[in-house]
């Protein structure tokens, strides 16, 4: 017979495929197989990364009949399938995640045991894959748990770059970037698929041609790039669910080689290679402060485009009518990184499959849904028209065509206000001809929310006003949340312990039920274990910290943690300036050191690298870090930690360690925050501004058990339009003056006064994030902070208040809301 006609006989071959043993012998042997088969060695001449790959290659067989099973029931039924379009997935390590959500890591635990391993040295080898910049990247990856363990059909897809966000390190206490090679040892959870590449094309031109009569446009691509698909499982917490995150990796195609290549010049054409695989190379280490850079774009475009074809070609059953496309899909765009998106579906519709304008936007509209994430006027993207026109011509004319028939819009219902015209166009004219990439998804999507109550009420105030009012239904508030299974059950097992020994074991998929841990919060017996657990916490970020970089935390001091990215808005001036002030109150004799609160103040955050404010700030931390630290007359009660390189694996060490958590962005700046809620979920208690989540955060556990500081938002708005001036409060807050002098003054520089000088003058002088204006009231604050901690019985009922408090932010809530107010999907069993 020939290959085409033979058909699986043998019973195995038609049996479903099943997954080894649950059990330590069938982990054991499947173990050594990977081990031997794979990676090619014995386990006696095996190093501890062959090991590591065997041991994720064993995790991922267990998960793979589930896997296949889900694909191909997704196939079958063709349910509405969530795709989430994101540039960035900050995933964290998967081996643990994998083992909990299988139910292996007893199994596994004991398996490695018995082979001679133990596991734990194999856990630190795992390089996570950093692919995201901070909390955008970070909520995709719990939103994506969430579909999983909700049994949601889901498909995450986004880009695997070859270089995540860069390692940190310090020199003489000032950043430095170094590549993250996080592929270098093998990337055992992921499968390439290079027979499911798509092709994706750029630059050239557009032209008219006719088509029977019809007169149609299409694009004549000038270069083009391979996208291929790297799968990934997402699978679900205990419910034997598995979904799929397929990032896109840009390899060169061969008429990109050929056409180089037929002209004699090898050397061009390996060079052109690179050119082409550029594309998924790195990811730009801005967050929410886009550079405009021309990768970029390609970048935005290589992977929206990849993944609509190939939920249109390979998704979709062949001969599907798209226009009923709306009941099978909803891409949610997270942020305007994949925007690009709604003109891309108007071509496939339009040019490929011929469709009618009219009907083909009424299909879009219906098919995407945006997410806005911020609201600082520099993170909303725009696009020069001349990049955009020059690497996607087509686009940009359908761009346009969409403008256009908005602005008509605009005009039947407001009348010909050109102001309000241009103030609503997609395209804006000043200081460049540039597209809006907020608009454009704000006209397109058939919701847009936002991401805490205050940043949705800030959207339909503001940034997006004239919007709303044309279209009050579109707009809606998710509130943000975070996944319990990674931020709780695995990187607080203690706690984990005490509350599953307390309430049972259902918290985890049904966060609300930490409502029950407030009966025990007046309990004397559970108070201590409590007290214990965030004890034991603290000593093993003690261990880790000490391992890594020779720095330990000390008993007895409260862990005041901020860590975040560094951005002026999330002002950690702020937090420098209340370290200074508490520094030169001990060394000026005004306080006695006896009656400081000893206290460890840790930050952990990564700057921009071109961001020169933001590393000042780095250097600022690190100096003030080295004299306070090193000064005998602080006696130890104060000390300054800044551990390098904070990732999601280090903040799994620090969040469950901290007593509290600095949430100290200027009121109106910070769209949400998602580090607010691990913190609180884990018993820190938050000092705040009223700004993003912290809202609800305070509304939730309590102003008891929340330290209020700060401007209220129309406050700040206030004090704007009176005319900020930053010197005034220098001049009248004494603790104030003298922080900054002795910074001025070069008590953190060896007497240079140059060294700090462009800090001091942008604090005095524009202070755009207003940190001189909320001192005195931040530092009243931490008083209180102080005195609440002294009665550690009532501190650690209100920490216990916060963790059962907490339980809304769940990101299992956050993909209810999703569900119910904008994608209308339902969980496939
Ligand atoms: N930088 C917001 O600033 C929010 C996350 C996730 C951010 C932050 O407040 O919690 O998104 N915005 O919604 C952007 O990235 C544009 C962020 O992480
Ligand atoms: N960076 C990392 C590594 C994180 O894990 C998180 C998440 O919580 C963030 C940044 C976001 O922090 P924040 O919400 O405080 O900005």
């Amino acid at each position: 017979p020939s290959a085409s006609e033979l058909r699986p006989t043998h019973p195995l071959a038609l049996a479903p495929v099943a997954a080894p043993p649950a059990s330590v012998d069938g982990f054991v042997r499947r173990f050594l197989q990977n081990l031997n088969f794979d990676q090619g060695v014995a386990l006696s001449a095996s190093d501890d990364n062959d090991r590591y790959l065997a041991l994720a290659g064993t995790v991922r067989d267990y998960l793979m009949a589930r896997w296949l099973d889900d694909q191909a029931q997704q196939s079958r039924q063709q349910s509405k399938t969530v795709c989430y379009l994101s540039a960035e997935y900050l995933l964290g390590r998967q081996l643990d995640n994998n083992l909990l959500a299988a139910r292996l890591t007893e199994i596994a635990t004991e398996a490695l045991a018995q082979c001679g391993i133990d596991i734990d040295d194999l856990r630190a080898l795992e390089i996570e894959p950093g692919l995201g910049n901070g909390g955008l990247g970070r909520l995709a990856a719990c939103f994506i748990d969430s579909l999983a363990t909700m049994s949601i059909p889901t498909i995450g897809y986004g880009i695997r770059y070859e270089y995540g966000i860069f390692r940190q390190a310090f020199a003489d206490g000032q950043q430095v970037e170094q590549p993250d090679a996080w592929l270098r040892l093998g990337s055992p959870w992921d499968f390439p698929h290079p027979e499911a590449a798509q092709t994706i094309s750029f630059g050239g031109r557009t032209e008219t041609y006719d088509d029977d009569g019809v007169e149609r446009t299409r694009w004549v691509p000038e270069w083009n790039v391979l996208a291929v698909p790297y799968n990934m499982m997402v699978p679900g917490y205990h419910n034997g669910r598995v979904n799929t995150l397929r990032l896109w990796r840009a390899v060169a195609t061969n008429a990109f080689d050929l056409h180089t290549f037929n002209s004699g010049d090898y050397v061009a054409s390996v060079r052109a290679q690179t050119f082409a695989e550029n594309i998924s190379k790195v990811l730009y280490p801005e967050d929410s402060t886009p550079q405009g850079k021309e990768l970029r774009l390609q970048q935005q475009y290589f992977f929206v485009a990849a993944s609509i074809a190939d939920f249109v070609e390979h998704v979709l059953p062949d001969g599907f009518d798209l226009t009923k496309l709306p009941e099978r899909v909803i891409f949610q765009l997270n942020d305007t990184h994949p925007v690009i998106g709604v003109p891309e579906l108007m071509r496939v519709l339009v040019d490929e499959k011929g469709m009618e304008w009219d009907a083909a936007w009424a299909i879009t509209q219906k098919c995407f849904a945006y997410t806005c994430h911020t609201l600082l006027p520099e993170a909303l993207e725009v696009w020069s028209v001349d990049l955009l026109g020059r690497l996607l011509p087509r686009h940009l004319e359908i761009i346009y065509r969409i403008n256009d028939a908005f602005l008509l819009e605009v005009r039947e219902r407001f009348g010909d206000d050109e102001m309000l015209i241009r103030d609503m166009s997609i395209i804006g004219e000043h200081p460049f001809r540039s597209v809006r990439m907020a608009y454009l998804a704000t006209v397109a999507g058939s919701k847009v929310n936002g991401v805490a109550e205050l940043h949705s009420q800030l959207l339909r105030d503001n940034v997006l006003k004239d919007f709303a009012r044309m279209w009050p239904e579109k707009f809606t508030n998710v509130t943000n949340g975070v996944t319990p299974r990674r931020f709780l059950r695995l990187a607080n097992p203690e706690l984990s312990t005490l509350i599953t020994e307390t309430l049972g074991a259902g918290w985890t998929v049904d966060l609300e039920r930490l409502r029950g841990l407030e009966a025990y919060a007046d309990d004397p017996e559970f108070r201590e274990r409590f007290a214990a657990v965030k004890a034991a916490n603290k000593r093993r970020l003690s261990r880790v910290l000490a391992a890594r970089d020779g720095t330990t935390i000390d008993d007895g001091h409260l862990l005041d943690v901020m860590i975040k990215r560094l951005h002026e808005y999330k002002r950690q001036t702020l937090k420098v300036l209340h370290i200074v002030s508490a520094y030169d109150e001990i060394v000026s004799g005004r306080v006695p050191v006896e009656k400081v609160q000893p206290r460890t103040f840790l930050f952990g955050a990564k700057a921009a690298p071109g961001y020169a404010m933001a590393k000042h700030i780095i250097h600022l931390i690190n100096a003030v870090g080295e004299v306070v630290n090193a000064d005998p007359r602080v006696e130890g009660r104060l000390k300054v930690l800044y551990p390098s390189n904070y990732n999601v694996t280090l903040a799994e060490s620090i969040i469950p360690a901290a007593d509290l958590s600095e949430q100290i962005s200027l009121a109106g700046k910070e769209a949400s925050g998602t580090g607010n809620m691990k913190l609180a979920l884990n018993g820190a208690l938050t000092i705040g501004t009223d700004d993003g989540a912290n809202v609800e955060i305070r509304q939730l556990v309590g102003d008891d058990n929340f330290f209020l500081f700060g401007m209220s938002e129309p406050e700040v708005e206030a004090l704007w339009a009176d005319g900020y001036r930053p010197a005034d409060f220098y001049h009248e807050d004494e603790r104030l003056r003298r922080a900054i002098d002795l910074i001025a003054a070069g008590a953190f520089s060896g007497g240079d006064r140059s060294v700090f000088e462009p800090l001091i003058s942008n604090l005095l002088y524009d202070d755009r994030f207003m940190a001189l204006a909320d001192f005195g009231s931040y530092l009243d604050a931490q008083e209180r902070v102080d005195a609440a901690y002294a009665d550690q019985d009532a501190w650690v009922r209100s920490a216990i208040l916060n963790v059962a408090r907490s339980g809304f932010f769940s990101s299992d809530r956050a993909m209810r809301d999703y569900l119910d107010r904008i994608w209308h999907a339902t969980p496939v069993h």
